[in-house]
């Protein structure tokens, strides 16, 4: 990231009135959460996460895929936000408007102050039973590296239990579909961090903001399917770039 890309990018926020910020698992890297495209770490790199992200995938065997899932909550529930979550959160405290639309599931933005965040992919601290949708709310078997483990029957209806998330074939929830696409529509700019751009309806959150006339500031160590669309390209992760604006801004509106 240069000066004069932080400069420019501090304005854009500053004028920006609605501030909409968009997520992807670039957000969470420097908390020790993998992304998407490096999730398959160690014991699970022979799996695609592709596959195992979809309700055939589950239901070809609900052990693997469970057990995938209960090693992503464990990393997640042990990790903290980092400084750019961070940052986003006091953002909030000093543009007039600004909300978190999150393709994440690991709660990191909340974890961080963050209000009112929107999830558009659900999240992977909520469970939920894979037939009729009973949330569950009790205890889950605890986890540990490497074991597999069979989804627990839902205590409701007895259909084995699944993450909260989105998965792939899935659709989104519609009222978090209707605030992501709603806020994309009005804000003044977008910042969008950490995503690669390749995963839809989602992608498309900064070409709606962009078509309403909104700028686009990206944040990503490297460039993404999206930063076409973006003006202005803060290059560098998250956890360094966002506190970098967030001083910037402060400079800027002293
Ligand atoms: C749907 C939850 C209706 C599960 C996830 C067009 C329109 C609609 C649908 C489609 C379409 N084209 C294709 C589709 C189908 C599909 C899709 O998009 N496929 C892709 C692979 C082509 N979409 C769907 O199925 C969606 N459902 O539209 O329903 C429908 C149904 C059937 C057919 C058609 C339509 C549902 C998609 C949601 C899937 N669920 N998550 C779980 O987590 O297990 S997606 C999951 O992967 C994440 O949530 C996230 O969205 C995605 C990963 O993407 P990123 O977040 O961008 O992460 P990635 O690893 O790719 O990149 C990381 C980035 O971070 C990189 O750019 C890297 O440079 C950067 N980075 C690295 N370090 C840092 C950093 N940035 C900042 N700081 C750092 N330190």
């Amino acid at each position: 990231m240069t000066p004069e890309g932080l400069e420019r990018a501090a304005r854009m926020v500053a004028d920006s009135g609605l501030l909409a910020v968009s997520s992807g698992a670039g957000m969470s890297r420097e908390s020790g959460i993998p992304t998407f495209r490096d999730a398959m770490e160690g014991l699970w790199a022979r799996f695609d996460p592709q596959e195992l992200a979809t309700e055939a995938g589950f239901r070809a065997n609900p052990r693997r895929v469970w057990s995938w899932y209960a090693w992503r909550r464990e990393r997640v529930l042990n990790a903290c936000p980092n400084p750019g979550h961070v940052a986003v959160a006091q953002l909030a405290e000093i543009v007039p408007e600004l909300v978190v639309v999150t393709q994440n599931v690991d709660g990191l933005h909340a974890d961080a102050g963050s209000r009112g965040v929107v999830e558009v992919h659900g999240s992977i601290r909520r469970v939920r039973c894979l037939d009729r949708g009973h949330a569950f709310t009790g205890e889950l078997p605890p986890y540990t590296e490497g074991e597999e483990q069979d989804p627990p029957p839902c205590p409701v209806c007895g259909s084995p239990l699944r993450p909260d998330v989105v998965w792939f074939g899935e659709m989104l929830p519609v009222d978090a579909v209707q605030r992501a696409w709603s806020l994309a529509g009005r804000c003044g700019a977008m910042l969008l961090i950490g995503t690669s751009g390749t995963v839809w309806p989602a992608a498309e959150l900064p070409l709606v903001a962009r078509r309403s006339g909104a700028r686009v500031i990206e944040v990503n160590p490297h460039p993404s399917e999206l930063t076409h669309a973006a003006d202005v390209f803060l290059q560098g992760p998250a956890g360094e770039v966002l506190p970098a604006l967030l001083a910037a801004i402060r400079t800027a509106a002293r």
